[in-house]
Formats: structure tokens, C-alpha cells, sequence
């Protein structure tokens, strides 16, 4: 189902609105700047359609946005993902790999739904989600303890949390969902307790930084891959802080022992050697924090983008 494997339509998305922190907007201007698409055109020949643009969305902010259900800025993040949602499914529905820069966690409701609907309408597919990330990101509005959308992407995404206001995600129709079945977590490590209930009740599978000491990342790649099953269309969402601090320390919120440089990049290289990915997130990279750090944290988010898309395969 990859006619066009080798062109990747990449979408920058320079937004912060889903976390209180500020410089996660920058995250995309660093990586590009370090030279990761010239990379993707002329080491691993993608044949790269790139608008040229970091996307701010400041045309999307609202006049008003009052906290709605504890959720913070829930009309601005709405508005935005539901724009990178159609930004994604352009690229997809061509047929193309989609790369997304991001920004925070929030911006996969708009990369997941974009591809959702797209392969669905291309393929008669449903798409699996791998989601590499510290935290689970399934908070709805009521389990959530911050009122962050970024950590409740996924409950939107899965049709666990929804809402009727258009302009409040009520955008979100079926044909932009995600099953709960073909969702996958890796490298988990922190997680709230209404959302351990979730993962539970819903079966969720999830292999937990506990999983990956006790069998090793290999058997753990085998697992999750097996899980999802082959030949399935697969959307990687990768946040930064995933990594161990130690080699990705800019990040909105850093969380010690977590995988290791090899282990992210091993990740990215078992789904690339699938030759079923379909669609790349790389969020949370902040260069205004620790920016002692923001060279290493840089260059981990291109390694894991370089990975995903074949680099040190053979
Ligand atoms: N689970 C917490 C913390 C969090 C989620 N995602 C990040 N942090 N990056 C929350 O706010 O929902
Ligand atoms: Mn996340
Ligand atoms: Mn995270």
C-alpha cells in the first residue's frame, strides 16, 4: 500500500497552546536549521514537497477561550489541530509519507485524524498508532489533573473523550478515529492513576520502561509489531521525552530513566524495516529549556526522524 514510498510531504507546526510552556513552538526551526531536510532529500533520496513554512496559526487565535471542562486554550488547540488535520490528510491522501514537526503532544489529534481519514478513504484501512512518549497522553478533560490538552490526545483520538461543540473538537467525526485496539505505547514511565484505569479497562496495550528492562527493547519491538499485525499502516508518534534526560533534556517535562539514545533510534528502525509507516510525529522539542541540552535534544529528534525513515537501515 506504498506506491510513493519515497515521497514525504513534511508539515511544520510551531505551536505550544496544549502546555503552558513557552519554546516548543521553536522545536521545528532548530531541527530544520540542523539540516534534517536536506538530509531526508539528499542522503535518503525522499522526494520532499515542503511548504517552506513553521506554522504559527496566529490567524486561529481566538478572541476569547475561557478554560471549557478544565481543558486550557480548548477553542485555540481545537482550531489548530483541526487545521494540521487537513494539512496531514492532503499529504496522505496523495499517497505520500507525512512528516510532522511539532510543537507539543496536542498536534498528533490533528497528524492521527489527518492520516486516519486518509488512509481509510485511500486504503479501506484502519491505521495503527505506535505512541513512544514518557506519559500515555489519555487524560480526558475529566480524569486530567493540569487541564493540559497535550496530555489528551489520545482520548480524543480513541472517541474516549468527545464533545459536541465543533469548536471544541466536535470536529472529530468517526472516519478521523483511532481504535483502542490498534494503539500501542513503548517507553511509558509516568502516568496519571485515572489514566492507568483507562489503559486497563480499555485493554490497552503498553510496554512500560518496566518491559523494556525485563525483556530488552528487542523483544519488546517484536511484541508491539506483533501486536499490530503485518501489513497494517502504521502512524508513529514519537515525543522527545521519551529519551532519557540525559540525552534530551529540553523538553516541557523531563522524566529520568527512560530509553536510551540506541533504544529510541532501535524503535524507529524496527518500524522503518516494516516498510508500513505512513506517518511520523517528532514533538516536545524545547530549545529554550535547558539550553545547555538543546543541542543534544535536537539532535536526538533528527536521529529518531532519520531512523523512522530508513537511515541506518542497510
Ligand atoms: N499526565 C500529565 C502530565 C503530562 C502529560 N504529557 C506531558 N505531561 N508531557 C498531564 O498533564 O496530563
Ligand atoms: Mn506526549
Ligand atoms: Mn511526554
Amino acid at each position: 500500500f506504498l506506491p510513493g514510498r519515497h515521497d514525504l510531504g513534511v508539515v511544520a507546526v510551531g505551536f505550544s497552546g496544549g502546555q503552558p510552556k513557552g519554546g516548543v513552538e521553536a522545536g521545528p526551526v532548530a531541527m530544520i536549521e540542523s539540516g534534517l531536510i536536506t538530509q531526508l532529500e539528499e542522503d535518503l533520496d525522499f522526494n520532499v514537497t515542503y511548504d517552506g513554512e513553521v506554522h504559527s496559526y496566529s490567524d486561529l487565535v481566538p478572541a476569547d477561550d475561557p478554560d471549557y471542562r478544565g481543558m486550557k486554550k480548548p477553542k485555540l488547540v481545537s482550531a489548530v489541530t483541526r487545521q494540521v488535520s487537513e494539512q496531514v490528510y492532503r499529504h496522505a491522501k496523495e499517497g505520500k509519507l507525512v512528516l510532522t514537526l511539532g510543537g507539543d503532544h496536542s498536534i498528533a489529534m490533528g497528524t492521527i485524524s489527518g492520516t486516519a481519514k486518509a488512509i481509510r478513504e485511500r486504503l479501506g484501512r484502519e491505521i495503527a498508532v505506535i505512541w513512544v512518549d514518557a506519559h500515555a497522553d489519555i487524560n480526558t478533560p475529566e480524569t486530567s489533573d493540569s487541564g493540559n490538552i497535550h496530555g489528551m490526545p489520545v482520548a480524543f483520538l480513541t472517541g474516549l473523550a468527545t464533545d459536541k461543540r465543533e469548536d471544541v473538537f466536535g470536529w472529530m467525526k468517526e472516519d478521523h478515529r483511532l481504535s483502542t485496539k490498534k494503539l500501542v505505547y513503548i517507553g511509558l514511565r509516568d502516568i496519571d492513576k485515572g489514566e492507568k484505569k483507562i489503559l486497563r479497562e480499555h485493554g490497552i496495550k503498553a510496554f512500560s520502561m518496566h518491559d523494556i528492562d525485563r525483556h530488552g527493547i528487542g523483544k519488546v519491538m517484536d511484541m508491539a509489531l506483533g501486536w499490530i499485525g503485518s501489513d497494517t499502516p502504521i502512524h508513529l508518534s514519537f515525543d522527545v521525552d521519551a529519551i532519557d534526560p540525559m540525552w534530551a533534556p529540553s523538553t516541557g517535562t523531563p522524566v529520568r530513566g527512560g530509553l536510551t539514545l540506541r533504544e529510541g533510534d532501535f524503535i524507529c528502525e524496527c518500524v522503518a524495516e516494516t516498510g508500513s509507516l505512513i506517518a511520523l510525529d517528532l514533538v516536545e522539542v524545547n530549545p529554550s529549556l535547558d539550553a545547555q541540552g538543546a543541542n543534544d535534544t535536537v539532535r536526538a529528534g533528527c536521529s529518531i526522524v532519520r531512523c523512522a525513515l530508513g537511515d541506518t537501515l542497510l
